[in-house]
């Protein structure tokens, strides 16, 4: 059994959509950010810099407990313990990182921006939100090319790039139906947003 201490964040459905496309048994703990719980000792003690997702698996490496924080360390855990969605073929596990990378620290981080430079100052600047939001679209462009050739991420299957960067791509809607172009991450995040395991992710924590 895993339990997930989490929030709905792009973060947290990294996590909970993960979890549901690999099957394995999961509680979650839902943790409110607004009243500060991340910041309470009981927490602290599982993820010391305070901040979900935290997975605990009960039955980690060796039969002991593992806990584990950052949204892709949890993904490419999960993936290793179930064996699905990061290929052992030594070039598509090539080619699924440098994907997933992709999402994880460039365009992850872009949408992280959004979020940090909205709060910097009141109100937020006009011209650096306006920085933020072409560069988290020029990262996006890159994705949409990617899309282009291929109906997943990294390739022919799915994989922890798809389940990477979906939540950031649905938090960031307004965004998009703003812009213009973009149609093969569009179509992409259409079949994300109908399967089954992803909509059930993204509704954790009740
Ligand atoms: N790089 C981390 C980022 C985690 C993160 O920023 N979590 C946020 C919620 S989305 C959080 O817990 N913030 C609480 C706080 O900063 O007080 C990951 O991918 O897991």
């Amino acid at each position: 059994m895993i339990d997930l201490y989490t929030a709905a964040t792009s973060n947290g459905q990294r996590a909970s959509i993960m979890l549901e496309a690999t099957g394995l048994p999961y509680r979650a703990h839902k943790v409110d950010l607004a009243a500060g719980e991340q910041r309470k000792a009981e927490f602290l003690r599982l993820n010391p810099a305070g901040q979900i997702p935290v997975i605990v698996d009960h039955g980690g490496p060796g039969g002991r407990p593992l806990v584990l924080a950052q949204s892709g360390a949890i993904l490419i855990y999960l993936a290793e313990r179930s064996g699905r969605f990061l290929p052992t073929d030594q070039r598509k596990r090539a080619q699924v990182l440098e994907a997933f990378m992709q999402v994880m620290t460039d365009i992850a981080p872009a949408s992280a921006d959004l979020f940090y430079m909205a709060k910097a100052t009141e109100p937020p600047h006009p011209e650096v939100m306006a920085y933020c939001k072409n560069r988290f679209l020029s990262l996006l462009s890159l994705a949409d090319r990617r899309l282009a050739r291929h109906p997943w991420l990294a390739g022919e299957e799915i994989s922890i790039a798809d389940f990477a960067l979906y939540p950031t791509v649905a938090a960031r809607q307004a965004i998009l139906d703003e812009a213009e172009g973009l149609s093969d991450l569009r179509r992409w995040a259409r079949t994300m947003a109908a399967r089954p395991d992803v909509s059930r992710g993204m509704a954790v924590p009740r």
